[in-house]
């Protein structure tokens, strides 16, 4: 997670892995801001993205995401048991439009 010269990014931005797979993501905020992680359908991280906008305070306990300070690492672990296609997101406000997201295609 990274956010130099005004452009957020994970890094890799795109994954692919296998339909039963467990992947562990090692996660590492090298940016300058707080960043979150968060793996989900599109749809939904759209919806969560709009719940975050009206309330950007909003705390999480998902299983499926993590917030990190900069400077922070954490893991997170999950099987992916369906097939298609997935995206990793930051919803911190603004963050999304300036490129913190991911593509995870499961197959
Ligand atoms: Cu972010």
């Amino acid at each position: 997670m990274s956010d130099e010269n005004g452009i957020m990014a994970f890094t890799p931005s795109a994954i692919e892995v296998a339909q039963g797979e467990q992947v562990r993501f090692v996660l590492e905020n090298v940016g300058t801001v707080d960043h979150e992680f968060l793996i989900d359908s599109v749809a939904n991280n759209t919806a969560h993205k709009q719940a975050m906008a009206a309330n950007p305070e909003m705390q999480h306990s998902e299983p499926n995401g993590r917030r990190l300070a900069p400077g922070e690492t954490t893991e997170l672990v999950w099987r992916f048991t369906k097939p298609g296609s997935f995206e990793i997101a930051c919803l911190i406000p603004g963050h999304y439009e300036l490129g913190m997201k991911g593509a995870v295609t499961v197959k």
